[in-house]
Formats: C-alpha cells, structure tokens, sequence
C-alpha cells in the first residue's frame, strides 16, 4: 500500500487504494490448481504487480494466451537483458527462441530473483502454451521470431539515429502491439487494427519507459544500457552518461524535454487505437498502461529528479488510474489533465518549447474534439485543500490499521 505520508498527503487515494489491495489478494486465490498454470499465474504476480490484475479481468481464454504471452517476452527480455551471457551463446538463443517454446522440456538458466525462477521453470509456461488456441500459439510464436530477431540485430548495434531508436522500440514493444491485436482478433471480440497503431501502443509506452529509466539503464553493472538516441543527447552533452552530472543540469532537462517531445508523437495514434475497441475488459486492459505512460511522461517532463533517482506515480494515483479508467471518456479526460500538467511545465525558454506545445495542444483538441470528456474528477487539480469529516475519519482508520500491521509484525517477529 501507499506510505502512511502519501495517504496522509492525498486522503483520496486511500479506498482506491484499498480497493487495488482486495483486488490483489482476490486475485491470489484465484491461481488455478493445475501446477503449471498455477506457476504462469503466481509468476506473472510476482512480475508484473499491477498489471497482472489488468490482465486478470481479461476473459478467460484471451486472459490465458496474455499471460503466456506475457511471460514468453519476459523470459525473451530476460535472456536479452542478462550481459553476463556471451554473445555467442545469446544471439542463437534470441533466434530460435521461438522455437523453444514449443519444446516443454527446453530451458536456459539466467537472469536473477523471480526472473531466474521464470528461467528455470520454463518448462511450465512451455506446456500452457502447448494448450493454448492453435491462432493463439501462432501469433504469441510469430511475434516472439520477429522479436528475438529484432533484439539479436541491436546486440551489436547502438540506438544512434532517431529512426534506430524508433526500429528497436519496434521490436521490443510496438511488436507486443501488433501480438496482442492479433489475440483480440483471435478471441473474436475486436477487429484487427491496423499494425501502425498497434507499433504506436507500444512505442508510447516503450519511449516513456525508456526516459524514466534513465539513471537505472545508465548505472547498470557491469555495462550500461543506452537507448537514448545519440541523434537527440549529442545536441545536449558528449556523452550520454554525461547527463547524470550535476553541472549538466540544464543541458539534461532540456535533451529530457526533448525525449518526451519526441514521445508525444504516438499520442494521437494511441488514441485512436483505444477508440476503436469494443470489449470493455480489453479496453481496461489497453487503456490502463496508456493513461500511465502519459501521467509518467507529464512527472518526469522537466524534471531534473530523472538523473539523480526513480521518478514514478505514486502508488496511490496508479491505483485510481485503475479504479477510474474505464471508458473513453476516462480515457481522453485523464489525457486532457496530464497534457495541461504538461502544458503548466513547459519553459518558453526551452529549445523544443514550440515544438511540445504544439504536440501538446494537438492531444488537448483530439479531447475537446471528441467531445466524451465527462464530469469526472480531475487527477491533478487540487482537490483535497482541507480535511472534512468523513476523511478524518478515514485517517483514523488508515492509523489504526498501521498500528495493529506493526503490533501484528512486532509480535510474529518474537
Ligand atoms: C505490455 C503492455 C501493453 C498492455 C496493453 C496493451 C498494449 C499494447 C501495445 C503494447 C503493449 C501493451 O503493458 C505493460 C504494462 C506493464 O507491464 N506495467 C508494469 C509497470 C511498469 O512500470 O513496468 C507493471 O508492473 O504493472 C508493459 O509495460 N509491457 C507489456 C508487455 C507485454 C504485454 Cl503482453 C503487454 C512492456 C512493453 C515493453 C511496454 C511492451
């Protein structure tokens, strides 16, 4: 749950809160007694949070070809991720890994924590895949060949130019778009969308993930990873790692501006993509994940916190992001808040400023546009000035649970 301090903060994150936490412990006793479902479904708990809660309210034949599907790009990241295999030994994997999920009695240890356990175990998730809708294991199988073709090219290769950026952004998430419109379609619930939006869903994503984990990607032992284009942070600094340096600041703000700028791009396409769906449950299941990349884009815009530690929503907002994202008009009313957020950060002294606004206010008219945005309370204006009765309640409450948690763990701890 949220800290004590953040509740405190924002009183109205405390039942969303409450709500994503039952939701969570529901969703554990739901995992399927069979062992090797039971394995994909804790598993998927253990890396994804909440995501997986997402995923779980999917019906059930297309929610058990996500979470394969899921867990399949995990293991391919994993091995992707892991700079202690040798080149060699990766690039073949990478490769055939399409083909191993097949083989229920393949595996390849690497990784660390629960990801070596994934690894390890593949075994179960091969034999769930194996039980899958004949189009189902096509698609998960099609877009995992394409993937770890894509990921053995950029082994050897830097993310110099734009286009790069955009080519390798494709591979590891624009196409996890393309899989899952092919899943929706196989389902039967949703017609097949175009594959430029589909790359788009996952770019938008792919692109905020990347600027947000800057300082992390950069840091990592024992090599860093570097996917900021070189065409972007050469108009900044000589090196990219030159970023994190303190008398770079303003250089690093203004390259980080110029990273979501760049992002923003896909916002139109994103949008689109979203209008399209019918299934209420699929849409939660593509909207959630959007309505956060862009909360997280208008956070780290501007924001020199991105070079020095980990910016991310607070637990609190994700939960009423999740609580309260069900329809368009969520959906073009949460983008409309986030881009005047936004739009309140941008300096017109700022290079790209011009450049931003304009993306930005592209976004705020496809919302007014649409006209769907309805009364709903806003995420970021202010509305928690005071304390009323029944939130004083509530704080209350919120101790009295924190005490009895901490008399609870003192006492099982003797
Ligand atoms: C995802 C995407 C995802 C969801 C829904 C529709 C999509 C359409 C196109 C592309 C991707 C789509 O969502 C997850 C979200 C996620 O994992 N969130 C994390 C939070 C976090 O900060 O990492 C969580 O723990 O809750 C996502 O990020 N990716 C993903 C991977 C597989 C699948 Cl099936 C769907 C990863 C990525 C690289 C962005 C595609």
């Amino acid at each position: 749950m949220g800290s004590l301090g953040a509740i405190l903060r924002h009183p109205s994150d405390f039942y969303p809160l409450m709500k994503l936490k039952m939701a969570a412990s529901n969703a554990e006793k739901q995992i399927p007694p069979q062992p090797h479902w039971g394995f994909c479904y804790s598993m998927l708990h253990k890396v994804s949070r909440s995501f997986a809660l997402v995923i779980q309210q999917l019906g059930t034949e297309l929610r058990d070809a996500v979470c394969i599907f899921y867990l399949v790009l995990r293991a391919l990241d994993t091995v992707e991720d892991d700079t202690s295999i040798p080149t060699d030994v990766k690039v073949p994997i990478l490769k055939a890994f399409h083909q191993h999920v097949y083989d229920n009695e393949w595996h390849f240890s690497c990784g660390t924590k629960e990801y070596k356990v994934l690894m390890d175990q593949f075994h179960h998730v091969s034999t769930a895949f194996l039980e899958l809708g004949k189009r189902y294991q096509e698609a998960i199988e099609e877009i995992t060949k394409r993937m770890g073709a894509g990921m053995a090219k950029f082994i050897c290769k830097e993310v110099e130019t734009i286009d790069d950026y955009d080519e390798y952004c494709h591979y590891v998430a624009g196409l996890v778009g393309l899989g899952l419109s092919k899943l929706f379609h196989a389902s039967g619930a949703e017609d097949l969308a175009p594959d430029s939006l589909s790359n788009s869903m996952g770019l938008f994503l792919q692109k905020t993930n990347i600027i947000r984990d800057y300082l992390e990607d950069i840091n990592e032992i024992p090599k860093s990873r570097m996917f900021w284009p070189r065409q972007i942070w050469s108009n900044y600094v000589n090196k990219l790692e030159d970023l994190k340096y303190e008398e770079n600041s303003e250089k690093a703000v203004q390259c980080l501006n110029d990273m979501v700028t760049n992002a923003l791009t896909h916002v139109e396409d994103c949008l689109t993509y979203m209008s399209a769906l019918r299934d209420p449950s699929i849409f939660r299941f593509c909207a959630i994940p959007q309505v956060m990349a862009i909360g997280t884009l208008a956070l780290c815009y501007n924001n020199i916190e991105v070079f020095r530690g980990v910016v991310k929503m607070r637990r609190g907002l994700t939960a009423k992001i999740i609580d309260r994202t069900r329809t368009m008009a969520d959906v073009y009313g949460a983008f409309y808040d986030f881009s005047c957020m936004l739009k309140s950060k941008v300096d017109k002294n700022d290079p790209n400023a011009t450049k931003t606004l304009s993306r930005i206010e592209a976004t705020q008219k496809s919302c007014r546009d649409a006209g769907l945005r309805n009364k709903r309370k806003s995420y970021i204006l202010p509305s928690e000035p005071r304390y009323s009765f029944v939130q004083v309640l509530v704080l209350l409450i919120i101790l009295a649970i924190f005490l009895a948690q901490f008399f609870a763990s003192r006492s099982s701890n003797y």
